[in-house]
């Protein structure tokens, strides 16, 4: 896996405090001397100074349309561009906006804008395309072309957090793909330094999560309550970067257990939404996934597996059907954050942390979580 490159398009000279001079030129320019009464009539009669006067207006209209433009290029400037390597030496048509001649890669960028969610620029051609969005499918290969995502579509909450986002709560995210609608997503902006994005949320057995496949696939829920965000969101985040996986239960009597992964990721439908668990695991739940004292409960490398879908490993048997809730089972698990809420019986939450074959101490779960962000 490659990570992705965050490009800084370094801003122009041009800082805010020269703007706020300039302005203050425009002001003192754009005012007559008028301490005095007198004379502002005498100032007003003078056709010399009448001259200056409408010179001075002049001026000041130019000094205005330079410090729109300069302001319209600290903004633009000041964004930050992410590399997909992924579509490097690559043209697409589909959803094309624009071509463009443009000296430089920055220049390029100006013209990626409101609807524009990625530009391809080649440097040797000096040409530029905007689109709304890239899709796998839709490109063929062209050497010379290196796309980038425009932030003003972020893809994730690490993303919103970077870009100065830090009330946690519900947002609109856009992850790479083909989707047509942004993602509503919750995100944790002070657990941890903020930026997560949480693909599963729970606070109450309101919403079942006995689903079939399909329904894990597109998500279902409310992100600020019960959630799952969809296996297909889960791979497009996912998808050719490092992401962390922290794993929270809160406990009724307001103890938040957690634990910390290294690496996560998911594959795509094709693959059955494989799972790819690394570590080092670090945190206070324990790690009950990944390595386990048990081979037949060490998730890191199951497919996906639905009460309709059955691809665990346990011959004969569908741990989600017979354990009530979609899952990466092994055969079956030593934890599982999906299961029943009480007072229908979930087995091993997160064994042996939480839960254990009794039916008593899962019924002290106030809310799980599962979060993810990019390193
Ligand atoms: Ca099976």
């Amino acid at each position: 896996m490659t990570p992705n490159k965050t490009v800084d398009i370094p801003a122009p000279p041009t800082s805010l405090s020269t703007i706020q001079f300039t302005l203050e030129i425009v002001h003192m320019q754009s005012t007559p001397p008028r301490t005095d009464p007198t004379e502002k009539h005498k100032w007003t009669e003078s056709p010399v100074t009448q001259h200056k006067k409408n010179s001075m207006d002049l001026l000041s209209g130019i000094c205005l349309i330079v410090v729109y433009f300069t302001v319209a290029r600290v903004t633009m400037c000041s964004r930050r561009y992410v590399t997909n390597p992924n579509f490097d030496d690559k043209k697409s048509d589909v959803e094309l906006l624009g071509e463009y001649n443009a000296k430089t890669m920055p220049g390029c960028a100006m013209f990626c804008h409101k609807e524009c969610g990625v530009f391809g620029y080649n440097n040797y051609l000096k040409k530029c395309r905007t689109y709304k969005n890239l899709n796998t499918s839709s490109v063929s290969e062209e050497a010379g072309w290196r796309y980038m995502f425009s932030d003003l579509f972020p893809m994730d909450c690490k993303e919103l957090h970077d870009n100065g986002q830090w009330q946690s709560g519900v947002y609109d995210i856009y992850p790479p793909g083909t989707r047509s609608l942004p993602l509503k997503a919750y995100c944790d902006m002070s657990t941890m330094g903020g930026g997560w994005t949480a693909i599963q949320k729970r606070i109450s057995g309101s919403l079942s999560f006995k689903q079939s496949w399909s329904e894990y696939k597109n998500g279902f829920g409310t992100p600020d309550k019960n959630v799952w965000i969809g296996n297909d969101a889960i791979n497009q985040l996912t998808k050719g970067r490092n992401s962390f996986l922290y794993v929270s239960i809160t406990l009724v009597n307001g103890t938040t257990l957690y634990e910390l992964y290294d690496q996560f990721s998911v594959s795509d439908e094709t693959n059955k939404y494989q799972l790819f668990l690394g570590g080092p695991a670090t945190g206070t739940l324990g790690d009950s996934i990944l390595h386990t004292p048990y081979s037949w409960a060490n998730l890191s490398g199951m497919y996906f597996t639905t009460k309709d879908r059955d691809n665990d490993w346990y011959s004969g048997h569908n741990c989600a059907a017979h354990w009530g809730g979609g899952w990466w089972f092994n055969q079956c698990h030593e934890a599982f954050l999906n299961g029943p809420w009480y007072p229908e019986y979930w087995r091993k939450p997160w064994n042996p942390t939480v839960g254990t074959t009794d039916q008593t101490s899962e019924t002290s779960i106030r809310e799980t979580r599962m979060m993810i962000k990019r390193h």
